[in-house]
């Protein structure tokens, strides 16, 4: 089973989107297994972002993403990566599809409210980055109906 690292970004918290993106994945049947508020730091953000290091947007994005708490979390399901890459939409909200979160929510390039990860290799990285293993709750879950 495939997993994501997803981060509601800076932007995504103080425009009170993350119900929404978060209602947005769970309606695509995907699975939340871990979440935490953390605050990347200038040299966490650095670190994070350091395969765009050097080019132009490197400084104002690890900036942006130091700027306030995002909220951390992984996410999983069959072909979780391509399927959020489509729901998320692309970089930039001027050339995203109609629907996807981007396009509703985001504003430029960099303000776009939410990270999910490119590849399973990337993933992978992404989730050490933030999660020890004991904080990923991976387990069947009970059904709880109303
Ligand atoms: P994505 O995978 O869609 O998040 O996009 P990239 O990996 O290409 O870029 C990572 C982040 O860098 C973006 F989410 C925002 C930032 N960025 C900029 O700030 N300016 C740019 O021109 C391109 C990317």
């Amino acid at each position: 089973m495939e997993q994501s690292l997803v981060i509601i970004k800076p932007d995504g918290l103080s425009k009170k989107t993350a119900g929404k993106i978060i209602a947005f994945l769970e309606k695509e049947n995907f699975k939340m297994v871990a979440c935490r508020m953390f605050f990347l730091d200038k040299e966490k953000a650095e670190l994070f972002y350091k395969e765009h290091w050097g080019k132009d947007f490197y400084l104002p994005l690890v900036s942006f993403m130091s700027s306030n708490p995002s909220l951390v979390m992984i996410w999983q399901g069959d072909e979780i990566i391509s399927g959020l890459r489509k729901i998320v939409g692309n970089t930039n909200p001027d050339m995203a599809e109609e629907g996807t979160i981007r396009k509703m929510y985001a504003r430029d390039n960099r303000h776009n409210v939410v990270h999910c990860s490119d590849s399973t290799k990337s993933a992978q990285r992404e989730i050490n980055f933030f999660f020890p293993e004991e904080e990923i709750y991976n387990w069947e879950r009970k059904e709880y109906k109303k």
